[in-house]
């Protein structure tokens, strides 16, 4: 009943078939790193708080050759019919790289103007995707952290994996404009099979967390909406809570606990002080949750879901009339632990937490019930990014 996901041997397949057909060459390097989805901890890694992601078995595949010279070719066959799936550019000597036209291919340039070796040589590469583009799964993550483990292998850096992660961060503040936290590049690199990782975002370590019941599911459920505010609104979001920090006389909300924020509260605008106390909120149910799935105390994790999601609908207001249908329907079914937004919000998807046994009946009431047209995925913590071997 869910949807059919190509594997990662399929996606590779199709990429060296393109690669072959417009370049009369076999491809040599092939690259792949995963989406995520966030179980809880939501906003509150640019506020240096924790997160609790897993990465998904959903990934983005690059297939490639080096060449000599500094000219780059870069295909993509996953469809944007308002841009031209190919961009051709030539590198500079000092590596940097300035965004442009397609908008898609500005991943890829700040990841080579941020690589830890520049500069790097010429190639032509094809990308292939099964991450929902625009999802809230990542697909943007999965694109940067894909290239970047490509362009190792053309020309091997020394960072270690979370200065990649960052470096994949800087890409898509520089070249994509998006402020966003380290949440989603680090579970990109990082992420371990049968494992949730509970990332600190201030201190940038994770601790797995065991995430491999066979009774449990976690199903992904894509609203297939996306409001147009999410860009916008996550800047917003991020002044917001540094404005709030700034008050409370903090380096970021990660210092800050309920009390310091009632002492202040006549000098902050209740918008600020509601998005403040959501994050402070959110960090400590992280840090709960992450307890609780260690213990297997799947009812007090998704009981923290819940109020993640309320707290992200009422008080960080990022959620929308979609995706609290999805939560609040999926709620309704028997055997679901709990429900709630996952990624920046404005859509996207909701993740679920329920036993095995419920996943059918909870995909046709939620199928029955939504007023839109949804899309699940069943899935399992993954392995983060990796070099494929082209035998
Ligand atoms: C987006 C961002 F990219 C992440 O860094 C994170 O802030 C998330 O929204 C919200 O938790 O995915």
């Amino acid at each position: 009943m869910a949807a059919s996901c190509p594997s990662v041997s399929t996606l590779v397949a199709a990429a060296r078939c393109v690669f072959g057909r417009l370049f009369g060459e076999e491809a040599e390097v092939v690259a792949c790193a995963p989406g995520r989805v966030n179980l809880i901890g939501e906003h509150t890694d640019y506020n240096q708080g924790f997160v609790l992601p897993m990465a998904l078995p959903l990934v983005t595949v690059v297939v490639g050759k080096q060449t000599s010279g500094q000219n780059v070719t870069i295909v993509t066959t996953t469809e944007d019919a308002d841009e031209p799936l190919r961009v051709d550019f030539s590198l500079s000597s000092d590596g940097s790289l300035s965004p442009g036209l397609p908008s898609w291919a500005n991943y890829v340039k700040g990841v080579i103007h941020h690589y830890r070796a520049p500069p790097v040589p010429g190639f032509r590469a094809v990308i292939a995707s099964s991450v929902p583009l625009g999802g809230g799964l990542s697909s943007s993550a999965s694109l940067e952290v894909a290239f970047y483990t490509f362009l190792q292998q053309i020309k091997p850096d020394d960072a270690d994996k979370v200065s990649k992660a960052v470096a994949c961060q800087q890409a898509e503040h520089t070249h994509a404009g998006v402020p966003c936290g380290i949440m989603d590049q680090f579970v990109s690199v990082l992420g371990r099979e049968h494992h949730a990782l509970l990332i600190d975002c201030r201190s940038l370590k994770a601790t797995p967390v065991p995430l491999a019941d066979s009774d449990l599911v976690i199903l992904i459920t894509n609203s297939n909406v996306k409001h147009s505010l999410a860009s916008s609104e996550y800047a917003v979001r991020r002044r917001q809570c540094e404005e709030a920090a700034n008050i409370l006389g903090k380096a970021s909300l990660r210092e800050a606990t309920v009390k310091d924020l009632e002492a202040v509260r006549d000098r902050l605008d209740d918008t600020t002080y509601r998005r403040a106390l959501h994050v402070i909120e959110e960090i400590e149910r992280t840090v709960q949750a992450a307890e609780a799935l260690k213990r297997g105390a799947y009812k007090e994790f998704g009981q923290l879901m819940m109020e993640s999601h309320n707290s992200l609908r009422d008080l960080y207001e990022v959620s929308c009339r979609e995706l609290d249908e999805l939560v609040s329907t999926a709620m309704e079914v028997e055997g679901v632990f709990g429900s709630r937004m996952t990624g920046g919000g404005f859509g996207g998807c909701t993740v679920t937490l329920l036993l095995a046994h419920a996943i059918d009946r909870t995909i046709l009431h939620l199928k029955e019930r939504y007023s839109g047209t949804p899309t699940f995925y069943v899935t399992t913590p993954s392995e983060g990014a990796r070099v494929l071997s082209l035998s």
